[in-house]
Formats: C-alpha cells, sequence, structure tokens
C-alpha cells in the first residue's frame, strides 16, 4: 500500500480572496430586518434619537450564582484516593496481565478508553499499541472485529494503519465486503466506528462504512430477539460515531451500557465511576471560581442583552480538554468563550454598524485609550475582553518568559474584522456564495482564535514559530474551523433566519443552487463527512504540533457535534440542562444498579 501523498481537496471553497472590509461597496446604511423592514444606524438619526436595535430573545440562564456555590460533592479532596489508587493499580494489572493475547488486550484498551478513564495508562497503552502496530503485517487477521478494532484504535493513536487491512474481507473483483459478514453484528458495529478513522481517497473504507451502516440498519429492523442494550447501542452510534462523540459525555453514557453487559469487569466499572464522580467534583470547583468571576465582572447585567451562559461555556471546555490536568485551561477558555458569546451577539444582533467598526477598530488598536471613543456598553466588555487575554499574556510571560500579546490580539483582530464583514453583508442584504461565505465564516467561527488560545494555555515551553503558523490559518485549524462553522450553521440558523441574522451556509447555498432547504442541510451534513477525512489527516500526518493540541483540535470540532446535536445547546439553555446535570452535578451512583433507560 501507499499513502496518498497528494492532497487533493475534491471541493473547491476556500480558495476565493476576501474582500476587503473598505472595498465593500454600501448600497445602504441599514440592516435588513427579517420582515424587510429597515433599520437605520444611530449616525443617520437625526436628534439623537436612539437606534432601533433588534433583539435575541434569548432566555435567562438556568443557574445563578448562589445555586453554582451551594453545590457539594462527596468525592472532593481526599475521601476517596486511596480507593481510587488501589483501583487504578488493579486496573492496570488487568491490562498488562494479557500480553499473550493480542485481541484481548485490544478489547480492553476499547473498554479502559470508552469508560474514560484511559488516560491514567497513556504509555502502557502506547506502548501495546507500538507493538501491535509493528506487527501488523503478519497478523493474519480473520476476525472482522479484531482487525477494525485494531485499525480504529491504532488510527486513533495516530499510527499509520493501511486501509488495505480490509481487503480480506472483501471480494476483490466486486469492491465489496463479503456478504457473509452481513450478520456479524458486532464485527459490523467495529467496522462502522473503524471507517470514521478515514482520509480521502480510501475508497475500502467509504465501501466498508457503506456496507457497515446498510447492515446494521436491516439488523435493528429485521431482527426481533436482538439485545435490548445492542439495539440500544446500534441506534446510539448511527446517529454519531463514537469518532465523532464528545468524549465525558460518551464515558457517562458508556458507563451505564457497560454495567448491563454480561462478561463486565467489576474493577474496571468501579474504577470508571469513582474517577467520574471524582474529575466531577474537580469540575465543581473550577466552576465555582469561574463563576465568581463572572459575577464579579457583571457582565451578565450590563450585556443584559446578550446571552447569559456560564455553565454551557463551562461545558464546552469540558468538551475539549477534559482531563484532571488541564484546569487552568478550562477556566482561561470559558472565559474566552463568554466573551466571545457577549462579542458575537453584539455584532449579530445588538450593535449598530457605525458601533461596530469603532469596537472593530479599537480591537485591532488595541489600546486601552480606545475606550474613550467606545459607547458606554462597549466599553464594559472591551476592558473585560482587554483585562482577560493580559490575564493569559500575564501568566504566560512569569511562567516562560514569553510574550504571546501580539497572536492574541492579532486573532482577535481578525475575528472581529470578519465579524464586522457579516454585519456589513446583513445590512445590505446580501447572501454570499457558499465559497466566500465559508472562507469569512472559519475565522468567525472562532475556531483560530479558540485553538491558537488554547495551544498558549496548555503548551510550556510555547514555540514561537508554531504560533506564527496557527496564524496562517494551517490545514489543522481550517479544516476542524470548517466543521465547526458546518455545524453550528445547522444547529443555530433555523433560529438566526428569524432573528434576521446574515444567511449561513444552509441558506448560501440555497440561493447559490437554488434548492430546498432540506437539500442544503444534506449537503451541509455531507461536507462535514469530507472534511472529517481531511482531520483525520492532518492529525495521522501530523508531525508539527503536540499530542495534547492535535487531540484538543479533534475534541473541539467533537463538542461542536454536540452542543448542535439536537438543536442550539449554547444559546437555548434547555437543550444542555440534562448534559450539564450529568456531566457536571450528579455523580454516578456507586452501587450495581443500571441507570440505564431502556
Ligand atoms: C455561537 O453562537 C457562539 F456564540 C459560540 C460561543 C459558539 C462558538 C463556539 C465557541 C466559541 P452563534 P454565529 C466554542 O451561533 O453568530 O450565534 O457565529 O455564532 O453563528
Ligand atoms: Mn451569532
Ligand atoms: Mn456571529
Ligand atoms: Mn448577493
Ligand atoms: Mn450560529
Amino acid at each position: 500500500w501507499k499513502l496518498v501523498d497528494r492532497f487533493e481537496p475534491n471541493f473547491r471553497f476556500l480558495a476565493i480572496s476576501v474582500p476587503k472590509i473598505h472595498e465593500l461597496n454600501f448600497r445602504f446604511g441599514y440592516r435588513s430586518e427579517p420582515n424587510h423592514s429597515v433599520r437605520l444606524d444611530s449616525g443617520g438619526f437625526p436628534n439623537h434619537a436612539q437606534p432601533y436595535r433588534r433583539s435575541g430573545n434569548y432566555k435567562p440562564t438556568l443557574w445563578d450564582d448562589d445555586f453554582l456555590q451551594s453545590i457539594t460533592s462527596d468525592y472532593a479532596g481526599k475521601s476517596y484516593s486511596q480507593r481510587a489508587e488501589y483501583l487504578k493499580e488493579e486496573v492496570k494489572n488487568i491490562l498488562l496481565e494479557k500480553t499473550n493475547d493480542t485481541l484481548d488486550q485490544i478489547e480492553i484498551i476499547n473498554i479502559l478508553e470508552r469508560l474514560g478513564i484511559s488516560y491514567h495508562f497513556t504509555e502502557h497503552i502506547d506502548k501495546i499499541l507500538e507493538d501491535l502496530f509493528n506487527m501488523v503485517d503478519e497478523l493474519k487477521f480473520k476476525d472482522l472485529n479484531a482487525t477494525s478494532l485494531s485499525f480504529r484504535l491504532l488510527r486513533q493513536h495516530g499510527f499509520l494503519v493501511p486501509q488495505e487491512v480490509f481487503v480480506g474481507f472483501m471480494d476483490e473483483k466486486a469492491g465489496k465486503f463479503k456478504n457473509s459478514f452481513q450478520n456479524d453484528v458486532k464485527g459490523l458495529l467495529s467496522l462502522y466506528e473503524a471507517s470514521y478513522l478515514s482520509m480521502e481517497g480510501e475508497t475500502i473504507m467509504d465501501a466498508a462504512r457503506d456496507f457497515a451502516i446498510h447492515n446494521l440498519k436491516e439488523i435493528v429492523k429485521k431482527e426481533e430477539n436482538l439485545d435490548k442494550i445492542l439495539a440500544l447501542e446500534i441506534n446510539h452510534t448511527l446517529e454519531l460515531p463514537l469518532h465523532w462523540r464528545m468524549l465525558r459525555l460518551e464515558a457517562r453514557w458508556f458507563i451505564d451500557v457497560y454495567e448491563t453487559t454480561r462478561d463486565m469487569n467489576p474493577i474496571l466499572l468501579e474504577f470508571a465511576k469513582l474517577d467520574f464522580n471524582m474529575v466531577q467534583a474537580m469540575y465543581q470547583e473550577e466552576l465555582k471560581q469561574l463563576s465568581r468571576w463572572y459575577t464579579d465582572t457583571k457582565l451578565a447585567e450590563k450585556m443584559s442583552f446578550a446571552r447569559d451562559r456560564l455553565v454551557e461555556s463551562f461545558l464546552w471546555t469540558i468538551g475539549i480538554t477534559f482531563e484532571p490536568r488541564f484546569g487552568y485551561c478550562r477556566i482561561m477558555t470559558a472565559k474566552l468563550i463568554i466573551l466571545i458569546t457577549i462579542i458575537d451577539d453584539i455584532y449579530d444582533v445588538y450593535g449598530t454598524l457605525d458601533e461596530l467598526e469603532l469596537f472593530t477598530h479599537a480591537v485591532d488598536r488595541w489600546d486601552i485609550n480606545a475606550l474613550k471613543q467606545l459607547p458606554d456598553y462597549m466599553k464594559i466588555c472591551f476592558l473585560a475582553l482587554f483585562n482577560s487575554m493580559n490575564e493569559l499574556v500575564y501568566d504566560v510571560l512569569k511562567d516562560q518568559d514569553f510574550n504571546c500579546i501580539i497572536y492574541l490580539k492579532t486573532m482577535w483582530a481578525k475575528v472581529c474584522e470578519s465579524y464586522l464583514l457579516e454585519a456589513k453583508w446583513c445590512s445590505m442584504g446580501h447572501t454570499p456564495s457558499l465559497n466566500e461565505y465559508l472562507e469569512n465564516a472559519i475565522v468567525d467561527i472562532t475556531g483560530p482564535l479558540m485553538l491558537g488560545y488554547i495551544y498558549i494555555c496548555i503548551t510550556n515551553p510555547i514555540k514561537e514559530k508554531a504560533l506564527e503558523d496557527l496564524v496562517q490559518l494551517p490545514a489543522l485549524i481550517r479544516w476542524t474551523s470548517l466543521i465547526a462553522r458546518l455545524t453550528d450553521d445547522l444547529g443555530t440558523s433555523p433560529d438566526e433566519m428569524v432573528k434576521g441574522d446574515v444567511a449561513k451556509s444552509v441558506q448560501c447555498y440555497m440561493h447559490e443552487n437554488d434548492c430546498s432547504e432540506e437539500d442544503a442541510r444534506k449537503y451541509v451534513n455531507y461536507l462535514v463527512g469530507e472534511t472529517w477525512k481531511k482531520v483525520n489527516k492532518e492529525s495521522l500526518m501530523n508531525r508539527v504540533y503536540t499530542k495534547d493540541f492535535t487531540r484538543a483540535a479533534l475534541d473541539y470540532v467533537r463538542i461542536f457535534q454536540c452542543m448542535y446535536q439536537h438543536g442550539d445547546g449554547h444559546g437555548v439553555p434547555r437543550e444542555s440542562k440534562d448534559r450539564i446535570l450529568s456531566l457536571i452535578m450528579k455523580p454516578i451512583p456507586l452501587g450495581h444498579f443500571s441507570n440505564l433507560v431502556l
């Protein structure tokens, strides 16, 4: 086998040039409303009348500071740590004692990962997988499950197993998987999950996915005696494959599933539950600290037109970096997301074009003296932004003697410019082509900003060269930001169109191709799948980024798919309520009984 060494996207967007803001020719000085009524700019108003401002009609938060400060957990501190240490040793023994049986070992690794506890054993797991990779040629795979599982785990850990390991399961002439595997449920499930680790151009993997999806659907439809848990697992993953799922939420779900399986190992289960609860107790402390900062800033009170989404913002950060050692990153990144949310609402909903120009200019200057030119409500916001970014800059300077202000400032300036361009398009009633829209929108989804910021939070020593590259939107950042943008649009554009926001990818595609919303959504979903292949390639071929950073970038995509899985999980509080409860608020009962609702 030879790996594709050229990288040719088969869809052509992101190749256009972005018009400079000053090149835009404004036909009107107003932003169009959904009902085509006219919104005047403050500048165009006689007698200093109040400008018309739109409303996002956002619901209040479900989680106030008093409530958050009142949360307590039995799992905080040292009370359970002795038991946890003991269990951890036991689990390590289970992992290591199977050294003679590769399949057993792979299955244990898989279970550890799915239970959310593999991060305790990374060194051992990497070593086992490296050994497996070195004998991948000799391993005569006859078992679809074993091959698929190995393939997926190896690729997930950065080992480039070729797709050709599946050739033995195919009719070579027809290029299809053999029908003899169509009832191998376990094999099909593993093959299905493995197929999401594919890269562009891997036709065997495409065939694998089609074959697995088709047959799994048939099995769920036809098999009357199908095990209930198995049916649940199949439907769960057909909705979103494992590779696309937010790790913590998936761990929470799988712990319940694992408890009901026949050959469940009680040691693994107990450790998984205990560890989940102990990590959750850390999240609670972080959230309390964050809530004190948030209350203290009075941002919610002063920016009452904007979304008030402290806990949801923190939920994003659990998606991106869930491990205990990333607490600093979670707190700092949650602050960033809160600011992004408010500033996005200023640009999309509340601000007038004149004000937005002023704000964009202020951010571009990154000068505290810009404050005096801003309207009052923007002063608070600008200073909160300025202070929060400087806080990170200070920490890094203090710990690493490295000054990162220029990068943060540059990334913020790019975001605000892209926000402004959308606001202008919106005011002109302009519906860009999908390419034109996306070139701007992968910046204004704030992927480059977020990922650059996260790089700074989790990396020591920071490499100046790496930051310079990140600002140039290298492929990993581009493609992860693109999926983020597309999934955000799928989840939020129905409400955004009602608010009178700018056309998003679905609408741009409809406008360009004169097609139905349903077709446009299908196409956008297809792009998500194709772009994941590029993301896989970037992470597999990566020689530049640290493992932690690459993982964060992939998890960044996953949390978008999670947040927007059923609608707008960031903007609409009830959408995320249950997830917040189960990940942050409610410990798992330690007794042996299932929480699973069948
Ligand atoms: C998206 O809202 C928003 F504000 C977020 C915080 C999600 C972006 C994710 C981050 C920063 P909206 P728009 C982790 O759907 O206007 O309004 O870009 O974003 O579509
Ligand atoms: Mn918005
Ligand atoms: Mn926006
Ligand atoms: Mn147009
Ligand atoms: Mn949106």
